[in-house]
């Protein structure tokens, strides 16, 4: 597993979501510094902070130094050849976890075009810097090297966009191999460091720890699990990501296509967030489940993080978000294992209800055919 020095902002929201992204991309956090602004024009950070990370980096010689916000090229630059590492930003890392986990044809083109859109947005700076003739020889390459980048980019990004016209038809033909496999499926969906990977975890009866081994998220994403003797296929998806740029959407929307083809989904909702916290990543996971086109009665409401808070605070947010007259909620612990039994039963009767239902429907499709003959 590779190491990285993660540099985000002082606030717990900020540092859980960015331990999150660390961990879904496979990096082992072995440092942290925490700043209240990272946008300072030459380094993001300041001088001072500057000199006590190349102090840490140097002991620690780690992977790569992450940074979770958007760098400027030239700030990329300027920081990486103070401290002789890769720099990766916020946009780079969440990049990676894209292309970790792409796994139609489709998805991964989808993700080749944001890494592009990604590359455009930077050789637009250098053409920017190069033309301005502030930085001519920036990062070793000239004015006419640049314009030829910037071109090429374009072309291949045209090039994905007509492939990804042609990929729309395979979709079909990935959704009947889904069917094949004979297996229930489900998949955790939710917020980064919402709890996904260790309900997955708790529910498939797997003790690994989530952030030393990343075999829980990247290698193994989808596992066996009995339920009441009935196998289902688990799966533990990409989270949902917040302030994710925009050309980023068709990317993470492509690889929640699982989510399409799913039997039940569990969102995870962290229920310990704040009321506005909540709502707004409630009401964003719901628009998107609904844009992915899944059935809103194959959803169950996983609050999870119930161990930090007292029921009347649970049944507060309960109210908050519309769901108390739902049936499929559950409040969890994943952590302690509260209610991860009952959850069990949960999805097992669900997919028994979906049986009859479909059961039912079919039978009376087989009446109308009947009359109809
Ligand atoms: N207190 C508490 N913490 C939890 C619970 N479930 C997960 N966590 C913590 O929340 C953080 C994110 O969990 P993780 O499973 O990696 O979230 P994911 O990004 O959704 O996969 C970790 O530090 C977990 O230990 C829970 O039920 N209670
Ligand atoms: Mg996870």
């Amino acid at each position: 597993m590779k190491s990285a020095i993660l540099i985000t902002y002082d606030q717990e929201d900020s540092i859980n979501e960015a331990k999150g992204l660390c961990d879904a991309a496979g990096y082992e956090i072995v440092h942290i510094i925490q700043q209240d602004f990272l946008q300072k024009p030459k380094y993001g950070i300041s001088g001072g902070v500057l000199e006590r990370l190349e102090e840490i980096s140097e002991k620690l010689r780690p992977d790569v130094i992450i940074f979770d916000e958007i760098l400027k090229p030239s700030q990329n630059y300027n920081l990486a050849s103070v401290l002789h590492r890769e720099i990766l930003d916020r946009e780079g890392l969440i990049l990676e976890i894209f292309e970790s986990r792409a796994s139609s044809a489709e998805s991964k083109l989808q993700v080749k075009l944001a890494q592009l859109r990604y590359e455009m947005a930077r050789a637009k700076e250098k053409v920017r810097l190069a033309n301005m003739g502030e930085q001519p020889g920036f990062m070793g390459i000239g004015k006419f090297e640049v314009d030829v980048y910037y071109n090429d980019i374009k072309h291949r990004m045209q090039t994905i966009r007509s492939k990804l016209e042609k990929a729309g038809k395979q979709r079909e033909l990935h959704r009947q191999g889904r069917k094949r496999m004979g297996f229930k499926t489900i998949s955790l969906a939710g917020y980064t460091s919402a709890g996904k990977t260790t309900l997955f975890n708790k529910v498939t009866g797997e003790s690994r720890a989530q952030s030393k081994e990343l075999f829980t998220t990247l290698t193994t994403t989808t596992r066996r699990v009995t339920i009441d003797q009935e196998p289902f296929l688990i799966a533990d998806t990409v989270g949902f990501i917040s302030k994710l740029p925009a050309y980023m959407i068709d990317a993470f929307k492509s690889t929640l296509e699982e989510l399409t083809y799913t039997d039940i989904i569990i969102l995870v909702i962290d229920i310990s967030d704040s009321v506005f916290e909540l709502k707004k990543k409630f009401s964003s996971c719901m628009r998107t489940l609904s844009e992915l086109g899944v059935e809103k009665d194959k959803i169950v409401y996983v609050l999870n993080k119930d161990d930090l808070l007292k029921q009347d605070e649970i049944n507060r947010k309960i109210d908050i978000l519309n769901l108390s007259e739902n049936k499929k909620l559950i409040s969890v612990s994943a952590k302690t294992g509260r209610n991860v039994k009952e959850l069990k039963e949960l999805i097992k009767n669900i997919s028994e209800s979906h049986n009859s239902y479909k059961f039912n429907k079919n039978s009376s499709e087989g009446v109308k055919d009947t009359l109809g003959n």
